[in-house]
């Protein structure tokens, strides 16, 4: 959490509701973006930036903050969304998002934006990338933890698997690894293209402490991360969350999608007002 404000925070379902908004807003913006991943990702990134992280938004560089490694590029809106919430940067740039130099590019960019800690667009370097990360930090002597967030198609990445294994050889209790199981990929449903399951059962099999939660269950998904963090046993950690693509937006939750849905252009006012109308509820 945010180690300069003492205190007082709105509760974690504000939160997630402010980043989904964020995200709708910078859709509209360019009339596309991969909403229907911002809106199943903000209840983690709610817990990741207010229940979970040390960060100084004034000083993203802080040497003792936790890092959050982005691996899924396509997900930068999502992103985005969460650290204007956290105060990275300023509400009126959001209408900059994916114009020609705007600090917020569609796929993430680790040295255009304040908070943005690696650069994604290639899928399935996230997790090795986190192994290198953890190392450094335990080098220094940091107490730092490194977060790394990758979706279900990058499971087909062999590198995801040399992370899985190097984390695990090195006991890296200081890495949180959370896999966004959404069962979509470019080409169809993730479990169709190639089958990953068991994964809990994988995951531990190659040394890793496991859990699985609904990732739009906003206190399971703190309750994880509380686990993650406090886990005594020297191994990774990994959360394996289940998510609904387009959650917090009933039309676009059911409309019939395959990694991208689609929006029209009168659709994201609408979008909006459902999500105002669920934060009412
Ligand atoms: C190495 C690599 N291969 C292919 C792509 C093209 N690509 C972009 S997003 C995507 C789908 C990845 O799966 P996932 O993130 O689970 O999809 P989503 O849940 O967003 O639908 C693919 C194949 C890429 N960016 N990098
Ligand atoms: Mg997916």
């Amino acid at each position: 959490m945010n180690t300069s404000e003492a205190g007082q925070r709105a509760p974690l379902a504000e939160h997630a509701y402010r980043i989904r908004r964020n995200a709708l807003l910078m859709g509209e913006v360019q009339g596309q973006g991969y909403i229907g991943q911002a809106l199943d990702i903000a209840d983690v990134l709610a817990v990741a930036y207010f229940g979970a992280m040390r960060y100084q938004p004034e000083n993203p560089e802080w040497e003792g903050r936790d890092r959050f490694l982005l691996s899924n590029g396509h997900y930068a809106i999502a992103l985005y969304a969460a650290l204007f919430e956290a105060g990275f940067l300023p509400p009126e740039e959001l209408e900059t998002y994916g114009s020609d130099d705007s600090r917020l590019p569609m796929s993430g960019m680790a040295s255009y934006t304040p908070g943005m800690e690696m650069s994604g667009g290639s899928l399935g370097h996230g997790l090795t990338i986190a192994v290198g990360r953890c190392l450094g930090l335990k080098r220094k002597g940091s107490d730092a933890f490194v977060y790394t967030l990758f979706s279900d198609g990058e499971l087909d990445e062999g590198a995801i698997w040399e992370g899985i294994m190097s984390a695990a050889h090195w006991k890296l209790d200081n890495l949180i690894a959370i896999v966004d199981v959404n069962n979509q990929q470019a080409d169809g449903p993730s479990t169709q293209i190639m089958a990953f399951e068991p994964l809990v059962e994988k995951l531990e099999a190659f040394g890793w402490y496991t859990q699985r939660i609904d990732g739009n269950d906003i206190d399971a998904v703190q309750t994880a991360f509380d686990n993650a963090r406090n886990h005594p046993e020297p191994r990774p950690r990994m959360i394996v969350c289940d998510t609904r693509m387009g959650c917090g937006v009933p039309f676009l939750e059911e409309r019939e999608k395959n990694h991208f849905i689609r929006v029209d252009p009168h659709e994201w006012q609408l979008a909006l007002a459902a999500l105002d109308e669920g934060r009412q509820a």
